[in-house]
């Protein structure tokens, strides 16, 4: 931190506390339940409800995920935070009060309680796509060292469960008994057919758990499938500052996006929701053309340039956009993936344009070592369904290989790689040629692993952005 910055802090210390004596604002009563309160949650989710023409009926309370800062830090402005809208002309803030009880997610009690409670309507989900623990078949990887602990822990009755999933379907069973009846879990992370995907681990853990659980979820649960997006990079000390300054409140728990959101929604809610379209949300009946728009073309080029860009020595997506090299991959990526976004009114080469001054935005400083954890999970959404697509039509499918190249190449020279399999990709990258493209492959998709095709084409791909070089 800057002796500047420092100065400027502390003497955001001396300011008045956000909280709702300052800012006097009704608590609605809470009818939702989220799980990972993190800044993408309030910059979009509680954002929308908090704009709902009903929001002062709909109050969310807001679970953490691993660790119980964010909440502690929430609980003591009563839910409240700034939103700083960056534009590339400027910041604009609004005090966003929709989050009304902020809770260490640790807290299983309570979220049983919640979830158990009639009132409670919905249940919102961010808890990151490798959160979901699925297999490379798209169901829950039952193996998986924290699905196996939350198994036992919930069969035997000795202790809370650890894993985001895991607490979810302990609540549901506390539902059940209390006879609270139907609700909706919305599932907001960035995964294709994410309702599905959120039944899937749901029904997966209750299952193995208890047979009849499982089938009362089927029979009440509704699991609604979006498209989310908002750029919000991490906050810092400086967007801290930057509120304590323009607004005279201290906020320790800013966020900070850009000025675009969007949320398209499928599924039925059966004891209602917030009026979210009057905040712009648009309900669907067929959700399938406008996920895919928005994984293939922003998060697919998203890890690209995360992968790419670090390797060529940047460290912000803007920066590497600005890269030719990056942008060219980039283009070349979206031209394949265009070429298999059918359906809807997709308007893809305005959505592109977009695209670009979006990423583009130099004020939002959208970190690259961000986006590129857990590519083992994120790779399955962003660039397997788009080479497998193009290799189905005859085609090459190389701009898709060439993302998953770069996290190869990625994986091999970073000093740590943040993901759920970061000790097989070590393991993978201890072998060489192409018995390491392909055990790392296998970590994607074991079909493409299995096609010398695929294999050679990213084996020659690799070292396309510089170091490592990979011999094949
Ligand atoms: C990003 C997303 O971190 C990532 O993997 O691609 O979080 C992205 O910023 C959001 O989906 C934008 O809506």
């Amino acid at each position: 931190m800057t002796a500047g910055l420092q100065a400027e802090q502390e003497a955001a210390v001396d300011l008045p506390r956000l909280n709702r004596t300052l800012r006097p604002s009704a608590k609605p009563p809470t009818r939702i339940v989220h799980l990972g309160l993190g800044a993408f949650h309030r910059s979009h989710q509680a954002w929308y409800t908090h704009r709902a023409g009903d929001a002062a009926d709909w109050g969310i309370a807001a679970f953490t995920g691993r660790r119980p800062d964010a909440a502690l830090a929430l609980a003591e402005q009563d839910g409240l935070f700034t939103l700083v809208e960056r534009a590339g002309a400027g910041d604009s803030f609004e005090v966003v009060g929709s989050i009304v009880e902020a809770v260490d997610g640790a807290n299983v009690q309570r979220l049983a309680e919640l979830v158990s409670a009639p009132e409670t309507a919905v249940v919102i989900l961010t808890v990151t796509e490798a959160a979901y623990r699925l297999g490379t078949d798209g169901q829950l990887d039952r193996s998986a060292p924290d699905v196996v602990a939350d198994l036992a822990l919930l069969a035997s009755g000795s202790g809370n469960p650890t894993t985001p999933l895991g607490r979810l379907v302990f609540a549901l069973a506390a539902r059940r008994s209390a006879g609270a009846g139907p609700l909706a879990v919305v599932c907001c992370d960035n995964l294709s057919n994410n309702g599905t995907v959120a039944h899937n681990a749901v029904a997966g853990i209750a299952g193995a758990w208890d047979p009849s659980l499982a089938a009362w979820i089927d029979a009440n649960i509704s699991f609604v499938s979006t498209s989310v997006d908002r750029i919000t990079p991490r906050t810092t000390d400086a967007d801290v500052a930057a509120v304590a300054e323009s607004c005279g409140y201290h906020d320790t728990s800013p966020v900070v996006a850009e000025p675009f959101a969007n949320w398209v929604l499928s599924g039925d809610f059966p004891a209602g929701r917030p009026r979210w379209e009057d905040a712009g949300a648009v309900f669907v009946a067929d959700i399938e053309p406008y996920e895919n728009r928005k994984l293939w073309l922003l998060n697919g080029a998203h890890s690209l340039l995360a992968y790419a860009g670090q390797l060529r020595g940047h460290t912000t997506v803007a920066e590497a956009l600005r890269d030719n090299s990056c942008l060219h991959a980039v283009e070349q990526f979206w031209d394949e993936a265009e070429s298999n976004l059918h359906g809807a009114d997709l308007q893809i080469p305005a959505y592109r344009e977009a695209l670009l001054a979006r990423f583009g935005n130099t004020r939002i400083a959208h970190h690259l070592a961000q986006i590129a954890m857990d590519g083992s999970t994120k790779l399955r959404m962003r660039a397997v369904p788009v080479l497998q697509a193009e290799r189905a039509a005859g085609r090459s499918g190389a701009a898709a290989a060439l993302m998953i190249a770069a996290w190869m190449d990625f994986t091999a020279a970073a000093a740590t790689v943040q993901d759920p399999l970061a000790d097989e990709i070590a393991a993978a990258n201890r072998l060489s040629g192409t018995g390491r493209i392909r055990a790392l492959l296998g970590l994607v998709n074991p079909a493409l692993a299995g096609d010398a095709a695929v294999v050679g084409m990213i084996a020659d791909l690799c070292g396309t952005f510089g170091e490592p070089a990979v011999s094949p």
